[in-house]
This record gives structure tokens, C-alpha cells and sequence, in this order.
């Protein structure tokens, strides 16, 4: 009987060494005896900025990126976006993903000539005849060429989104032609070829982050400022502004971008899932941006603004004189090639 119960006890011992002792939860093969894995890695959390409202299309694009990051890293990056200048005005964003305490930024070109300087080219006035000129010239070789250039800065160009074209707001007095802008206190982007294309059309720009323009023409410090017409709704300045000009001066490109400290903690796949999901999220925030050009200046109109069309021709002879003071900034190969893109 004794012998029988030993017999038992061996079997019983043997069996639980082949289906790994007592833990219940059955090993994978060649796993016998080795710790339990460690668990999926935590995520890697990262910051993205911006500088306008939720309803702008710039955030609805980030949270379409921030979707499609997700999705195509299998959740092993996330991003949490901050609106509204909540991590720093533009420029101090960029200034951010230098030093690494801001990873994704998606800003206007305004200030970023400061950091990449051949980026202002795209800033001249009247440069791009439409957005599909735009785009064919953004996402083609020159695109390449000016987003190289911020590397140079830390910086990675992921792609180029769309803030749109600037038209000029006051509370003065309606601008039908140049002229209308004599000594009118505008607000600009702090970017030169921006200040040197108001002073040649006679007013009197002053350099400015977005956060502080509301309250500056709330206060009466500006008299004026410009933008595109869904940042000029969607951050409300239809409340502290009366007249609006359809003046389409600038072509605004926002480019969406990643400090390279945060680039290099990526995997190639990571950086792969990116650029995919930078160039997605892209298309369908230049969407939106058409679709609100299109819907929002009756809305500014009902909000009350005095909304005026202008002869386009007239501001684009006055400020051809900036292209001069730039060429051998940006390079006359440079300007004519973006010019002569069909
Ligand atoms: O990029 O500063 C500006 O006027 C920009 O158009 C705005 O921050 C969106």
C-alpha cells in the first residue's frame, strides 16, 4: 500500500513540473521556469501645441493625427494636445521642441523664419496664385528643401498643413485699395517679410504673438490686424473688429512638426506610422480649412462685420517692391522656381 501511495506522490510531482507548477496560467513552450513577461511597455506620451480654438481646423486635424498615431502605433504612442497658446505662443513653441519640453507643433510659417531662415520664402506676398499652386510647391521638392532646412534647427517637418490665405481686419475704416491702409497700426506675425510688405503698402505693423492680439484690439493698441477667415472666426475677432478686406495677400502654410530630441526615441516603424499619419491628418485638415473659407465669411457678415472685396491687383503691384529687398535672402532661383510650379 505504501509503495502505491509513493507512487502516486512521484507521479503527481512529475506532472506538476511538465505543466509548470501550480501557477495554473499554462507556459509557452521553451518557457518553463522563466519569469512571467514583463508586461506590455508603458506608452510613450507625447505633447502637441497649438495656438488657436478647438473649432479651428488645426485642432480638429491634430485629434484626426492624434487618432491615426494611436492607431497605426498599436497604442504605443499617444498624444494629449494643448489649444489656445496653452503651451507658449508660436515661436515659443518651436523654441519648446528645441529644448524638448514640447514635442508636436502645428504653427503658421510667421515666426519660424527665425529658426530656418529660407522658410520666409514662402511668406512673400501674393506668392502662391492658389492652393493648389501651394500644394504642388509644399509637397513637391522646394517642400523638401524648406522642411530640411529646419533640421537644421532640431526640428522635424512631418508636413505641410494649411492655415490659409490672410485677409486684412480693422476698426478704422473699410480698405477698398492700398492706399486705405495709411497709418492704420497693424498687428503682424513676427516675421520680416510680413512688416516689410505693410510698411511698402503705408501702415504701421508691429510684431506680435497671437495670444496677445485680442486683447490688443480689444484695447484699442491695434488698430488692425490680418489672417485667414477661420482663424479670424474661430478665434472670435469678428467681436473686436468691424471691417474686413478680402485682400488674400499672404498664403498662411502651417507646417506640422517634431522636435528631433522626440524623433530619436522612435522606432523606424514609429517614424514610419508618423509621416503616414502626418500626411492623412494633413489632407483632411486643408479640407476643413476649405470647407470653413467657404462657410464663414456670410457667418462674419452675421456677426457684422463689414466684409469688402477688393481689386486683388492693386495690393499685389504696391508690394512687388518687397520681392527686391528679399531675393538675396531667399535666392531669385528659389522665388522663380516657386512662381514658374504649374
Ligand atoms: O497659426 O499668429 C497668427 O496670426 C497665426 O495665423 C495663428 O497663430 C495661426
Amino acid at each position: 500500500m505504501k509503495k502505491v501511495l509513493v507512487v502516486a506522490l512521484v507521479l503527481v510531482l512529475v506532472a506538476g513540473l511538465i505543466t509548470g507548477c501550480g501557477g495554473g496560467g499554462k507556459q509557452p513552450a521553451g518557457d518553463a521556469g522563466k519569469q512571467p513577461d514583463a508586461g506590455k511597455k508603458e506608452p510613450l506620451v507625447l505633447k502637441a501645441g497649438h495656438s488657436v480654438a478647438e473649432t479651428h481646423p488645426y485642432h480638429l486635424g491634430l485629434v484626426k493625427f492624434k487618432e491615426l498615431v494611436e492607431q497605426y502605433t498599436n497604442g504605443e504612442v499617444q498624444l494629449q494636445i494643448f489649444a489656445n497658446s496653452s503651451l507658449g505662443a508660436e515661436r515659443e513653441l518651436v523654441e519648446g521642441m528645441q529644448i524638448g519640453s514640447v514635442d508636436v507643433v502645428l504653427s503658421s510659417t510667421g515666426p519660424i523664419g527665425g529658426f530656418a531662415p529660407l522658410m520666409g520664402v514662402v511668406d512673400l506676398p501674393f506668392l502662391f496664385r492658389d492652393e493648389q499652386h501651394a500644394y504642388k510647391v509644399l509637397d513637391g521638392p522646394i517642400g523638401d528643401k524648406l522642411m530640411g532646412e529646419l533640421e537644421k534647427a532640431g526640428i522635424i517637418g512631418l508636413a505641410f498643413w494649411e492655415n490659409g490665405f490672410r485677409n486684412v481686419t480693422n476698426n478704422k475704416r473699410e480698405v477698398k485699395k492700398p492706399e486705405d491702409l495709411k497709418g492704420l497700426k497693424l498687428r503682424t506675425m513676427e516675421n520680416p517679410v510680413h512688416m516689410a510688405a505693410f510698411k511698402q503698402l503705408g501702415a504701421d505693423p508691429t510684431p506680435m504673438a497671437f495670444s496677445e492680439l485680442f486683447t490688443a484690439l480689444q484695447t484699442g493698441a491695434m488698430d488692425g490686424q490680418e489672417n485667414p477667415i477661420p482663424i479670424i472666426y474661430n478665434n472670435r475677432l469678428y467681436e473686436v473688429q468691424k471691417y474686413l478686406s478680402l485682400t488674400g495677400h499672404f498664403y498662411s502654410p502651417s507646417p506640422l512638426m517634431i522636435s528631433k530630441l522626440t524623433w530619436d526615441k522612435l522606432s523606424n516603424e514609429q517614424k514610419e506610422a508618423f509621416k503616414k499619419a502626418g500626411k492623412e491628418a494633413g489632407a483632411y485638415e486643408r479640407n476643413l480649412i476649405a470647407q470653413q473659407t467657404a462657410e464663414q465669411v456670410d457667418k462674419l457678415k452675421e456677426k457684422g462685420m463689414v466684409v469688402t472685396e477688393v481689386d486683388k491687383s492693386l495690393f499685389l503691384e504696391a508690394t512687388k517692391p518687397v520681392y527686391q529687398q528679399f531675393e538675396s535672402k531667399f535666392g531669385k532661383d528659389l522665388i522663380d522656381q516657386i512662381i514658374n510650379t504649374k
